[in-house]
């Protein structure tokens, strides 16, 4: 699967950006007012860049829904390694090095070790899965992702009996995280999941987006997706995962207990304290577009019996 030949030239060679703008709005409005097929994106993606990634497009997992398009994926983001605003990340980023890179794997398994990316990576293959993603600030994107899912790494690492959590660990390095130089967060950047949650089979290990390997400021090079969990579970540039006993830290549940809590999972019944979550703005549908009604779970129900006997509105 690949969203534009690698010969092809780039859309921003070949014609002044002031067309390419217009020729992608004119493609957005015709994707709003279509049934959405995948290939469309090729067009409407603005002009993806990055290494090309050999994946199959898993079709359990399709857009139902316009795509966001590339720039909004990658000029959109929160990375606060590299600045809280924004349009920080797709600025900063550039001192993040994802190559070469390694995962430590630790903890309550049999199998531990540190890996480089390319072997941590090599047993999985690629696919690609459209997600809905929704931010606890209450906005929202449709991104197709390229990964693989999480289940299947835990399994070659075999977690003992008393792996109960999974741990995840973001890069400490203030060289190449200038953000990490203020105390905005506790560094490094940690989350985690309930085992069960871990071995869903929608949590996913993406390592692209658009069919390219992933750009900086989204996480590179290996980042988290858990689409039923607001955004801030989707841990970026990943170095540790560790399967642990108890329930690990979490990166805002600690800064903000009481407006973050370790499951953070999408729930339009229970506002933030200092806003509601009942509805999302889709980032890219125009100024005009009305808000969208906030599903349970962001939309992906099968999830549901993981939670079954927890208060959803105390475990939050
Ligand atoms: N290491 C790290 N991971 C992170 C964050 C962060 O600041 N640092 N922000 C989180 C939040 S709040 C969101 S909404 C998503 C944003 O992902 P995106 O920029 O790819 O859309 O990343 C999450 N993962
Ligand atoms: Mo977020």
């Amino acid at each position: 699967m690949t969203y534009r030949r690698s010969d092809e030239p780039k859309g921003s060679e070949i014609t002044p950006e002031s067309i390419w703008t217009d020729r992608r709005q004119v493609v957005r409005t015709l994707l709003a007012a279509s049934t959405v097929s995948l290939a469309a994106p090729s067009v409407a993606a603005g002009s993806p860049t990055g290494r090309i990634l050999e994946a199959k497009r898993n079709p359990a997992y399709v857009a139902d829904e316009p795509l966001n398009s590339w720039d909004d994926i990658t000029t959109y983001n929160n990375f606060y390694e590299f600045g809280t605003d924004k349009s920080d990340p797709a600025r900063s980023a550039g001192t993040l090095r994802p190559s070469p890179w390694s995962v430590t794997v630790g903890g309550e398994a049999e199998v531990r070790g540190t890996f480089s990316l390319e072997d941590l990576l090599k047993p999985h293959a690629l696919e690609e899965r459209v997600y809905r993603f929704r931010c606890v600030e209450a906005w929202s994107m449709v991104i197709p992702w390229v990964g693989f899912p999480l289940a299947e790494l835990i399994k070659r690492f075999k977690p003992t009996s008393k792996a109960k959590f999974v741990a995840f660990t973001t890069l400490r390095d203030p060289v190449q995280m200038p953000g990490q130089r203020s105390a905005v967060l506790d560094w490094p950047y940690v989350e985690g999941l309930r085992m069960d949650e871990a071995v869903h089979p929608l949590a996913f290990l993406a390592v692209g987006v658009y069919g390219r390997a992933l750009p900086n400021q989204n996480g590179a090079p290996l980042r988290l997706v858990v689409p039923w969990k607001y955004g801030f579970k989707n841990v970026k540039s990943i170095v540790r995962i560790d399967f642990v006993e108890h329930a690990p830290t979490t990166t805002w549940a600690a800064a903000n207990p009481r407006e973050y809590g370790f499951f953070a999972n999408v729930n339009p019944a229970v506002d933030h304290p200092r806003w509601s979550q009942k509805t999302e703005r889709r980032i890219g549908s125009g100024v005009f577009a009305p808000r969208i009604a906030t599903r349970p779970f962001n939309g992906y129900t099968e999830v549901a019996s993981l939670y079954s006997g927890l208060d959803l509105s105390k475990w939050i």
